[in-house]
């Protein structure tokens, strides 16, 4: 199978090892998140409800600190494994991050909804600790230097929902916020799938219309984040994504202190159709002949998901 792309390389992949295995630990990965995350959870039930019998996933997206093997590889390897590709590397200097994304192999049969469903992309990033300053150094080499081999098992923490280090100070936490929101968050959500990504354009209501779809989350009383405007649309015009505000979650530091972090959030995301295929009958338009990949520009508003002035920013 093909997975040739028109503004990608020709590079094809079918999945390795047991296909069923795989989908397994990605359903864990996602009951995890389902039972931490009540918007999450609300959100694809309201979709579902609205006359979608079948939801894809986009991309399933992880954050990572990029050092003492704690990086990018150390949640890629699975997914590699399995047979995804590594694309494009993405920058954010301002937020001092990197990240890479993937594309899934080819799968046999697809036809199921959410991770029975087309394998989802995969979107993991890095912080790059080596450039913040020495404080907050301190703390992440702590607890990536406490996890050691943990690192190896990756999956394995994101799918079980637990931390590979022990629970930080709540100081530790204070003073990493003040430097790096995704530091603070990776501190206490460690590999947590951070969110995964509906994909509009394969629902069959009306909601694949990603505004339409905007409109109906907030009609149900859901924040979506504002950040460079609610949609957040590629320079080529062809990637639209948007998100909901992320969750709240009590999470116990190890002095005892009870404190409620920010935890995961779910996207939206719709891929036109590339102009030199708008001629194609609707029936005939397979994920190939829509934008791939992803954008730096969306990318880095929609980073903003799990930050304080998100959260606490006022409904409109
Ligand atoms: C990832 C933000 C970027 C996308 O689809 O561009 C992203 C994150 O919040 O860790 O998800
Ligand atoms: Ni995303």
């Amino acid at each position: 199978v093909s997975n040739a792309s028109p503004n990608g390389s020709n590079v094809s992949s079918s999945i390795q090892g047991s296909e069923s295995f795989f989908r397994n630990v990605l359903q864990n990965m996602e009951t995890v998140y389902l039972n931490r995350n009540p918007t999450a959870k609300r959100v694809l039930d309201l979709v579902h409800s609205a006359g979608n019998d079948r939801i894809c996933y986009d991309h399933f997206a992880f954050r990572t600190f990029g050092v003492n093997n704690h990086g990018i590889d150390s949640m890629a390897a699975m997914f590699l494994d399995f047979g995804y590709i590594q694309k494009d590397e993405l920058r954010f200097p301002a937020k001092k991050l990197k990240a890479y994304w993937f594309s899934p192999p080819a799968v046999s049969f697809e036809e199921g909804s959410g991770v029975n469903g087309p394998l989802p992309r995969v979107f993991i990033s890095e912080l790059l600790v080596d450039q913040m300053t020495s404080e907050a150094q301190e703390i992440i080499r702590k607890y990536t230097g406490m996890s050691g081999n943990g690192s190896k098992y990756a999956a394995l923490a994101s799918a079980q929902g637990a931390l590979t280090w022990e629970k930080p100070l709540h100081s530790e936490f204070q003073q990493l916020a003040r430097e790096s929101e995704y530091a603070a968050w990776t501190l206490v959500n460690g590999y947590a799938l951070n969110h995964v990504t509906i994909s509009t354009h394969q629902l069959n209501s009306h909601l694949k219309n990603i505004n339409r779809l905007n409109q109906f989350i907030e009609d149900n009383g859901f924040k979506l984040n504002s950040d460079g405007g609610i949609l957040k649309v590629s320079p080529d015009g062809f990637l639209l994504q948007s998100s909901t505000v992320a969750d709240s979650v009590p999470f116990e530091f190890s002095d005892g202190m009870t404190k409620s972090v920010p935890c995961s959030y779910i996207e939206f995301a719709e891929r036109l159709v590339l102009p030199q295929y708008k001629d194609l009958p609707d029936e005939e338009v397979k994920e190939f002949h829509r934008r791939e990949g992803f954008e730096v520009g969306n990318a880095d508003k929609i980073f903003e998901s799990t930050s304080m002035e998100q959260l606490t920013r006022r409904a409109t």
